[in-house]
């Protein structure tokens, strides 16, 4: 059986359990430790020391995208990338906007509710960045009902564990957003967090971080 190394409430580690599931591949999934992290046999399997990480038999390999791709390549069915080339190119603008520029900044607003930067006047730039980039994402896009269209692809995985965390990030930095502010993410969400793959990863999330 396949095994993910992963933190439950990691947008990154979520992304890549919502593909397993959708594949409908077995895995075990491992929670980890930042002893673990550091280990020489971790190191091995990825020497960044981060998580996620896949192993598939013989094979490990490290990075979000690079493992979902390795999926979509490995065990092509269901597809969760769109046939054309067009269509693919856009799913990884997707997932390069969420991993370069989205997710990152829910870091930075996540570690900042516990090392003191929260509230601080200097740190309202980076809530302003977050409600930027929200804004850009909610302007492009046009769910019918999936990101991408009829399908559910790579596109819409990074979105559904990093949703949640908008809401409740920017709420925690006085500066809630809701389907008020982001009405066609908040219709997005509604349909895609329905699906047994999100709400699993979702529901494993909320209990991390409600233990935490
Ligand atoms: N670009 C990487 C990011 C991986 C990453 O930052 N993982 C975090 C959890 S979300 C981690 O392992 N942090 C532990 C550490 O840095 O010690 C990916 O997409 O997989």
């Amino acid at each position: 059986m396949m095994r993910l190394y992963q933190y439950p409430f990691s947008h990154n580690c979520a992304k890549v359990k919502i593909a397993l599931l959708e594949k409908g591949l077995a895995f075990e999934a491992p929670q980890v430790d930042s002893t673990l992290l550091r280990s020489s046999a971790f190191l091995a399997l990825n020497p960044l020391g981060k998580v996620p990480v896949l192993e598939d038999g013989a094979f490990a390999i490290g990075e979000s995208e690079v493992i979902v791709e390795y999926l979509e390549d490995r065990y092509p069915n269901p597809p969760l990338l769109p046939q054309s080339a067009e269509g693919r190119a856009r799913s990884r603008w997707y997932s390069r906007f969420h991993d370069l520029y989205l997710g990152p900044q829910l870091s930075t607003l996540y570690f900042a509710l516990s090392d003191g930067r929260a509230g601080l006047p200097e740190f309202a730039v980076e809530v302003d960045r977050l409600l930027e980039l929200v804004a850009l994402l909610e302007a492009h896009i046009n769910p019918q009902p999936y990101l991408l269209g009829a399908q559910f692809t790579l596109a819409d995985a990074p979105f559904v564990l990093s949703y949640h965390f908008i809401e409740i990030l920017s709420a925690a930095h006085g500066r809630p957003l809701t389907a008020v502010q982001m009405p066609r993410l908040a219709r997005w969400f509604a349909v895609a967090s329905l699906r047994p793959s999100a709400a699993s990863v979702l529901a494993e999330a909320k209990a991390a971080l409600a233990g935490s």
